[in-house]
């Protein structure tokens, strides 16, 4: 069995979950629901960065502690993984005493390696990215050019991680490895900061107490992007104990590892025997968007280095979702409530539509508008719509019994290697156009029906074997987009897949004539067009 370990950005507990953070963790979901089809043995991990200025200062204006707020909004991202139908086996916080001992760990061999030492700082920094500044990132006016707040000019004494001795293994890694990062615009845009000439960097703050304090200097606490990108590590050294707090003792002899319990049917478990970092470290894809790049694509391999820990394999890059032209971003204020917009449309037309209308590794905008435009044509029209009246047609005309034997020649070739061709764009993290290959077979379904009209064949009783044929072979069709569209949308694949009595969700048989459907029930419309 493969295994497929995926990771979101853990989030700042600063504010409330917007859109944006919806999206990569829908992202997130899709891969680790496509690897549990293919029977991969699958860890999907998302969670709260709690430690840090940005987090210290909003609950300082806020008057509470750190700690009050981190509990607080951590809360609200935790809930919204189910919201969004989220599968992921575990929900790290980096205020877990867990986490926050094996980043002292981890840091402390990267200083008995000889790759700490104490320096000043001098220069700009910004608050908000919890970022050092170079001069040549500083926009007009002393701004930070993300949040255009005032950077602060700060001088402070600090251990310091030796990034620039990492400077030639790095470009090593980028020649060896071309896929390290993706997409290609993204590894250029990291590989030509590396040749740039890489700065050391704090490693940690003497100003701040809300972090994690370091072992060999307790005046200090390790700089929070140091402590936050541990957690992709960290999390398998202790989620198996904390995803089953609560769980009978004969389950988790059998199983361990699920954050979410309504777990999706195809998904395996992992084997206690085996511990999650065995099974699951180097991670296959960290999944970022393109302001934290830096941070994931020089900081955090090289710290690994350090500390003389495998790298990850790949880093994919999305685009931001846009606003009036602007990324969504709590410190802009341009946010949509994600509760919002599941509240109005649901989770998994929410899903659908953001994978659907943003290319996937490009920025986007978003708006009620192209949302309502999109649930209309596609899920209800193009999908929903086929559905039922395809099921509503076995009904009438065949009382619900399902006998075409072989599906339609016509077809076959439509549908020839789509599942191979899906998995391969996916394994290449192409998420919107893996959608829209499936899309584009959900479209010639809908022109398969018109040019067959089985309201005429119904008519005429010398050709019911055409009828049964057509019937098959919508129903063939069916299957196998919705087998196909399951990640993107996991309730509507499952009800209509019910409702064929062909529940199966494995990928390997997604191929076009694999299945056997030999009756349909009635279904309820996936999309109903009044919400
Ligand atoms: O940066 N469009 O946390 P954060 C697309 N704690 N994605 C967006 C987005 C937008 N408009 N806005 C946010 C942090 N995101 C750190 C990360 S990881 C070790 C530490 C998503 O709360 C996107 O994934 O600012 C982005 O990288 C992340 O949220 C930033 O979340």
């Amino acid at each position: 069995m493969s295994s497929f370990y995926v990771t979101t950005p853990i989030y700042y507990v600063n504010a409330a979950p917007h859109l944006g953070h919806a999206y990569t963790t829908i992202a997130a979901d899709v891969l680790a629901r496509h690897h549990r089809q293919r029977g991969d043995d699958v860890f999907f991990l998302t969670g709260t960065d709690e430690h840090g200025e940005p987090v210290a200062d909003a609950a300082h204006a806020l008057g509470v502690e750190p700690q009050e707020l981190a509990d607080r909004n951590s809360e609200r991202f935790r809930a919204l993984a189910p919201k969004i139908a989220a599968s992921n086996d575990f929900f790290i916080r980096t205020t877990d005493p867990e986490h926050m001992l094996v980043v002292q760990d981890v840091l402390s061999r990267v200083h008995e390696n000889g790759h700490v030492y104490m320096g000043t700082y001098e220069g700009w920094y910004c608050p908000k990215c919890a970022d050092f500044k170079a001069e040549n990132e500083v926009d007009e006016g002393e701004l930070c050019p993300i949040h255009h707040v005032k950077l602060t000019r700060e001088q402070e004494d600090n251990y310091f991680f030796a990034l620039s001795r990492f400077q030639e293994p790095l470009e090593r890694l980028y020649a060896e490895h071309e896929d390290f990062v993706a997409p290609r615009s993204r590894y250029n845009e990291a590989l030509s900061f590396i040749k740039s000439g890489l700065r050391d960097v704090p490693l940690t703050r003497h100003k701040l107490t809300w972090g994690v304090p370091v072992p060999w200097d307790p005046e200090h606490v390790f700089y929070v992007w140091f402590d936050a990108l541990l957690n992709y590590y960290s999390a398998l050294s202790y989620a198996p104990a904390r995803a089953l707090q609560g769980v009978p003792a004969q389950e988790k002899a059998a199983v361990v590892g699920v954050e979410n319990r309504d777990a999706p049917r195809a998904r395996g478990g992992h084997a206690v025997s085996q511990t999650l970092t065995d099974t699951f470290w180097p991670a296959d894809v960290h999944l970022i968007a393109k302001d934290i790049l830096r941070f994931h694509t020089v900081y955090w391999p090289a710290l690994l280095m350090g500390a003389e820990i495998e790298l990850p394999k790949r880093v994919f890059v999305h685009g931001y979702l846009l606003m009036d032209g602007e990324k969504m971003s709590k410190s802009l204020g341009n946010v949509l409530d994600p509760f919002e917009v599941i509240e109005r449309f649901g989770s998994h037309a929410l899903r659908f539509y953001l994978l659907r209308d943003v290319p996937f590794g490009q920025d986007g905008s978003v708006s009620t508008a192209s949302f309502e435009q999109r649930y209309e044509s596609e899920l209800a029209n193009d999908y929903g719509n086929l559905a039922s009246r395809s099921i509503a047609m076995i009904l009438r005309y065949r009382d619900g019994v399902v006998t075409g034997g072989e599906p339609d020649e016509l077809l076959r070739e439509d549908f020839a290697g789509l599942p191979e061709l899906v998995a391969s764009l996916l394994d290449r993290v192409e998420l919107t156009n893996a959608l829209d290959q499936v899309w584009q077979r959900v479209r010639r379904l809908n022109r398969y029906v018109e040019e067959q009209a089985p309201w005429q064949l119904a008519k005429d009783p010398e050709r019911a074997a055409d009828l049964d044929r057509v019937l098959c072979t919508l129903a063939e069709g069916l299957r196998v987009v919705s087998v196909l569209l399951h990640p993107y949308l996991p309730d509507a694949t499952e009800k209509l897949l019910d409702a064929l009595d062909a529940p199966d969700l494995a990928f390997d048989g997604a191929a076009f004539g694999e299945g056997e459907i030999r009756f349909a029930q009635k279904l309820e419309p996936l999309f109903p067009k009044s919400q």
